[in-house]
């Protein structure tokens, strides 16, 4: 595989498409290896044709304020690839949203889908709409302008939209309210719905749940646990929220979380009322983490720091890509950080997993780590499918088997001579073999 030719050739195709040539670029170059080994990939054309999505859904949503004004946003669906299972993959909501962050995401979601176990394909949606400051009804009034063009591309066996930033419980209601109204069906085609009407118990608290049982692992390798650790994690968000509850479960301390302005540094360790409290932070959708540090008066605001210059023993990024950049990796490695578990979708930039493996520090990359929101989804559709809900410990067992799989996956594919792991390579080549002998045997599509 010409790894530089074929770059050459996206980047030609896709100009300024940054992120989703960054995540591509990782991706081919982990599994370069194996691709040179398997000379029947490249003649079935595998990777040029696992780099391109099927097909992208490009539309424009028209929607009223509530003072009475007309606003367009931007509405995408990426069906990147279904070799293995329909399409599966959140919507974002978020200002920054742009083809090139949803091509990345998607792109990202097929291994991480496949690393799963379960039966699905790859895809993202979103819309450069920002949910800052709006009301409820102008949320519900946008969620349903979206779905109006949404729905004739989706359904429970072609493609199962999900939450991201800025799309959670709330708005999946009133997506799939909608969607249920066009389609005159009551059918599994969204996960995260509410529990009263098809939603799976621990999907809430799914990412950032799997988020530590899989870096619980990566401890385990050193003989380690979360019990007595410090735990920086960033974001206060859905993914935020879940990591916290569960370290604090298994004895660690929390001791940041962090937003847009800023990170607040919590010496006493984020646990109790406090993770209550994320939650009403984030409901209250002012996109700021600084009023804990007023309502709890221990805590500090660091504004427009990032929390890794905190000395910690694990950290998590739980916020958005590019996160994490060489500075902070060389922060954390100085102050002795021993593992970087990525909880959001490409936190860390290529600068800083380069320097952090150089390191020695325990990495796990996002398509890992953080696969148990999608893998708890996976179980939603097929509780949907059984017309059955199971119990929480049912879910979150099988929640931590998978997660305990996805790791021991990575440890079979990226483990290297000296015994050291490489987590990215070893995702990486685990969920691409899948999809691509699944291509193999489905013919050239
Ligand atoms: P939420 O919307 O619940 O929270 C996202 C958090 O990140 C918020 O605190 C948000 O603040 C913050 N954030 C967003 N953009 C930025 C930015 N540019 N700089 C700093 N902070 C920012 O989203 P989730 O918790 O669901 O998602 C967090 C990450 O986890 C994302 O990378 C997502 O792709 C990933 N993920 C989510 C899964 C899920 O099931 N929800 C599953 C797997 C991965 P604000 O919105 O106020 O800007
Ligand atoms: O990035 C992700 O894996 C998600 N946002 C969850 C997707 C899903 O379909 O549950």
């Amino acid at each position: 595989m010409d790894l530089n030719k074929i770059m050459n050739n996206l980047e030609k195709k896709h100009p300024g498409e940054v992120e989703y040539l960054q995540a591509v670029r990782e991706v081919l170059e982990s599994i370069e290896e194996v691709v040179n080994e398997n000379p029947h990939f490249e003649a079935a054309g595998i990777i040029e044709r696992i780099v391109e999505p099927d097909r992208v859904l490009t539309f424009k949503v028209p929607w009223v304020t509530d003072s009475g004004s007309v606003e367009v946003n931007l509405g995408y669906r990426v069906q990147f690839n279904n070799a293995i299972g329909p399409y599966k993959g959140g919507l974002r909501f978020h200002p920054s949203v742009n083809l090139s962050i949803l091509k990345f995401l998607g792109f990202e979601q097929i291994f991480k889908n496949s690393l799963t176990t379960l039966p699905m394909g790859g895809g993202k949606g979103g819309s450069d709409f920002n949910p800052k400051g709006k009301s409820d009804k102008e949320i519900m009034r946008f969620c349903q302008a979206f779905m109006l063009e949404l729905w004739k591309i989706i359904g429970p066996d072609t493609d199962v939209p999900a939450g991201d930033i800025g799309v959670g419980g709330k708005e999946i209601g009133y997506l799939y309210g909608m969607y249920k109204k066009l389609q005159r069906e009551h059918t599994g085609v969204l996960t995260g719905k509410g529990l009263g009407w098809g939603g799976s118990l621990i999907r809430p608290e799914a990412t950032g749940f799997g988020t530590v049982y899989f870096a619980k692992e990566m401890l385990a390798t050193k003989n380690e646990s979360f019990l007595g650790k410090k735990v920086a994690i960033s974001g206060f968000g859905n993914v935020a929220w879940g990591a916290t509850m569960k370290v604090t479960e298994l004895g660690g301390k929390v001791v940041t979380i962090s937003g847009p302005d800023g990170y607040v540094y919590d010496p006493d360790g984020i646990s109790g009322d406090k993770i209550e409290y994320m939650l009403e932070l984030r409901a209250s959708n002012q996109d700021i983490v600084a009023p804990y540090a007023e309502v709890f008066p221990e805590a500090t605001f660091f504004p427009g720091k990032h929390p890794w210059e905190v000395k910690v023993d694990v950290a998590l990024p739980c916020a958005t890509q590019n996160e994490l950049n060489e500075e902070d990796a060389k922060n954390l490695i100085n102050n002795g950080c021993m593992c970087v578990a990525e909880g959001a979708n490409m936190p860390s930039t290529p600068e800083a997993v380069h320097l952090l493996q150089k390191s020695g520090v325990l990495f796990g990359p996002g398509k890992a780590v953080n696969a148990g929101g999608v893998a708890t989804s996976g179980l939603e559709m097929t509780q949907n499918a059984e017309k059955l809900a199971w119990t929480r410990e049912e879910v979150d067992a099988k929640l931590h088997q998978i997660m305990t799989s996805i790791h021991e996956a990575c440890v079979k594919y990226g483990t290297k001579e000296d015994g050291s792991v490489d987590y990215v390579k070893g995702a990486n080549v685990a969920g691409f073999l899948k999809v691509a002998n699944a291509m193999i045997d489905l013919g050239i599509l």
